[in-house]
């Protein structure tokens, strides 16, 4: 039997009629409802979704797929809370714990420089004996190094904790951060916003209220942020809906958001070792989910440190149009299990995203294009 999907006339409306619905909206521009999203994420064909999606991603950036020139800093593993799906943190007196001297993070810039990055990605723990100060103090050694390399910055996790340890509301942490040097906040420390599903997997840190005041907070003292949701761990559809309209709710309200990172869940090393990875039918259809969802958000990055380079080539067709950067230096994802190297070269992100038809554009975080002449970069005039 011929299968219907690959034989249907490119342009027919799908067979399914609830799908059918849903791609009227999609064609006709109208937001899709809570109720069509949890219909696409349990029900719609993986092809059909993603055939709707890449309707959505190319109406948005045509056939552009983004990448940047980046390298990662996480200053320390030794973290307070123990997140079960984290196989990064460390205890305090572990051997794994380390913590980065001011001159360690000093050559990690430099090497940055060497590199021609754009763009320097700084997380990690929230370290039982550091105050304040080391944290801004890890923006400011950066920013002082190379004041060029754009700081993207601090999860609400470690700006929540860094409220609580100064007593301080989040806004004025924020403040202290942009004048070391910060330029934007990444999207991690969302998980899954649901309440009763961060009680199992991250009890204790900051919960979703928390989340959303830091991002509403930064978006209004001018920074931009993105938003990641942590997929494939004891969540179902019901929460994953949810997570990705309150991101849209935000979004209507600040229109802060870049980038929709939909991250899936690694079990090596963690406190969910017994859970099977999602495989690429999950991870592609997370990717389409949160095209057709978040029509407010410009972007939607395929991490291909964790989707594999060739989930995240196919991923460029089904709602991606991003697929992060040359990323040196990568742990969170490294220390639970992700095969993937460690950092791609420009060359190699290029093949890759030709390979998958799609046209490759060095943006800086904000989405500027840059102009490279080796490891020497400007960024283009609007
Ligand atoms: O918040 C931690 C997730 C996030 C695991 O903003 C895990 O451009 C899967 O947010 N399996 C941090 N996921 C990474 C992150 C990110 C990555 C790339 C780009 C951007 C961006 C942000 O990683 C955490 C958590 O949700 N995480 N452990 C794990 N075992």
């Amino acid at each position: 039997m011929p299968n219907a999907i690959l034989t249907r006339a490119a342009g027919a409306p799908p067979a399914d009629p609830l799908l059918a619905a849903i791609a009227d909206k999609v064609h006709a521009g109208e937001r899709l409802s809570f109720d069509d999203g949890l219909y696409l994420d349990r029900h719609a064909n993986l092809l059909e979704l993603g055939r709707l999606a890449n309707v959505v991603r190319e109406r948005k950036n045509g056939g552009l797929a983004f990448y940047n020139t980046n390298v990662h800093l996480n200053p320390t593993n030794v973290c307070v809370y123990r997140c079960v799906f984290c196989a990064f943190r460390s205890d305090l007196r572990a051997e794994k714990a380390y913590e980065f001297t001011d001159e360690m993070i000093r050559e990690r810039v430099r090497e940055a420089q060497r590199q021609g990055a754009t763009e320097i990605h700084v997380v990690g723990g929230l370290h039982h004996l550091k105050g304040f100060d080391w944290y801004l103090g890890v923006v400011r050694v950066i920013h002082e190094t190379w004041p060029k390399l754009h700081i993207k910055a601090w999860t609400p996790v470690e700006i929540h904790w860094f409220s609580y340890l100064t007593k301080k509301p989040i806004r004025w942490v924020l403040e202290q951060m942009i004048a070391a040097g910060l330029g934007s906040l990444p999207g991690g420390g969302a998980e899954i916003f649901d309440s009763e599903i961060r009680r199992q997997i991250c009890e204790h840190k900051a919960d979703s209220d928390a989340w959303f005041e830091v991002h509403r907070t930064a978006h209004e003292l001018g920074l931009r942020s993105n938003a990641t949701m942590l997929y494939g761990h004891i969540e179902d559809a019901r929460h994953r809906v949810d997570h990705l309209c309150r991101l849209r709710a935000l979004q209507d309200e600040t229109g802060g958001f870049q980038t929709f990172i939909p991250l899936a869940f690694h079990p090596e090393n963690t406190g969910l070792e017994h859970i099977q990875k999602p495989g690429i039918l999950m991870d592609l259809r997370m990717i389409a989910l949160g095209r057709l969802m978040l029509d407010n958000f410009d972007h939607v990055k395929a991490y291909w440190i964790m989707l594999g380079q060739q989930t995240a080539q196919v991923a460029l067709s089904f709602g991606a149009d991003d697929i992060d950067g040359t990323v040196v230096h990568e742990l969170i994802y490294h220390d639970a299990g992700a095969k993937t190297p460690e950092g791609l070269t420009v060359a190699e992100l290029h093949r890759l995203i030709r390979e998958a038809g799609r046209e490759p554009v060095e943006r800086d975080t904000l989405y500027r294009r840059v102009i490279r002449n080796g490891a020497a970069w400007q960024i283009a005039e609007p």
